[in-house]
């Protein structure tokens, strides 16, 4: 029996490969750069499936140029590359990696959180440039974070994680916004308390992003917004670059509207806003908040285990449109 046919449109860990091998014929693409969009087009003809990343945009266009492909399953949790609506219009299962980044990412959000308050990439900076040459009583002074308000914008399941770290890791006062409250006893366990976006963003003394992406979240952290917080707050992303207007942000930073920022996505990465990256007080990173080895192999893990099962008529453990399934 001939085996399907899959792509793997970036490079993967070797027993995922080997897993994908046993089932599948693997047409795999090992460069350092994702394929560019003429070239994805070309690769998934013929192609019963895709194991992708954020990194490959899966369209309506390139879905009606593909009639093979039954079956994507991208290694993250955030899908907005991926156009839901026009592959479940086509029966085309879409699969994600929820869960297994939770803690990992929250950890992460937490890390710049403190490094963003506590002015910790400024001071590296400033140390390695020999501009340590004494001490002063407000010498890189920062944010206070125990004891301080965390506001969580987008109360998922990272979020959540992120509360926890809050308000039992460092007694935070936690409050929240999202499209849905919480049940009450979640909110109790939380210790977090819901509050209108308003309220969030002028209580805030740390606010974190962590809603997913979607036209509706397109820019919702511009400069009406920022102009509502308190000049000492820090904001966090580490989201989709697209829910923060990066020049309105740049502004706010430049003129200490607000005091720092830490920054994990960009609207238009790899590449960096230049207001962003001309500014001290916002610490800038690539897009790493879910990279530890053991997480990216559990996301490659489960990535798979949805391919295999997509293709195999099982059921695959974490579809987004299961109402396409079987195939
Ligand atoms: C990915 C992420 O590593 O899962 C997500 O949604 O943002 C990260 O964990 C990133 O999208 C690269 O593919």
């Amino acid at each position: 029996m001939t085996k399907p046919k899959v792509l793997v449109a970036r490079r993967a860990p070797a027993e995922v490969l080997a897993q994908l091998a046993a089932h599948f014929e693997l047409d795999r693409h090992d460069g350092e750069s994702p394929l560019g969009a003429d070239e994805l087009r070309a690769r998934l003809q013929g192609k019963a499936g895709a194991f992708v990343t954020g990194t490959e945009r899966i369209g309506a266009e390139l879905l009606a140029a593909c009639p093979d492909l039954k079956a994507v399953c991208t290694m993250t949790v955030g899908h907005n590359h991926i156009d839901l609506a026009a592959c479940t219009a086509r029966g085309v299962l879409v699969t994600n990696t929820p869960d297994v980044l939770t803690e990992t990412t929250a950890d992460f959000g937490f890390a710049l959180l403190m490094a963003t308050a506590r002015r910790m990439a400024e001071g590296e900076r400033l140390l390695r440039d020999g501009g340590w040459k004494s001490w002063s009583w407000d010498f890189l002074a920062g944010a206070e974070v125990h004891g301080s308000t965390l506001a969580i914008l987008g109360m998922g399941r990272i979020g959540q994680a992120l509360a926890r770290r809050g308000r039992f890791g460092f007694g935070m006062r936690v409050i929240y916004h999202n499209r849905s409250r919480l049940p009450a006893d979640t909110e109790a366990a939380l210790g977090a308390r819901y509050v209108g976006k308003d309220e969030l963003l002028r209580e805030a003394d740390h606010l974190v992003l962590v809603l997913p992406y979607s036209a509706e979240a397109h820019h919702c952290i511009a400069a009406a917004e920022l102009a509502r917080m308190k000049p000492t707050a820090t904001l966090i992303n580490i989201a989709r670059g697209g829910i923060v207007d990066e020049d309105a942000l740049a502004a706010a930073l430049r003129e200490r509207r607000i005091a720092a920022a830490g920054l994990d996505v960009f609207e238009g990465e790899p590449r960096v806003n230049p207001a962003l990256l001309a500014l001290p007080n916002v610490v800038l990173t690539p897009h790493i908040a879910s990279a530890t080895l053991p997480t990216r192999h559990a996301m490659a893990r489960l990535a798979a285990d949805n391919l295999v099962a997509a293709l195999t008529g099982a059921t695959p453990p974490t579809p987004l449109n299961p109402e396409v399934l079987p195939l």
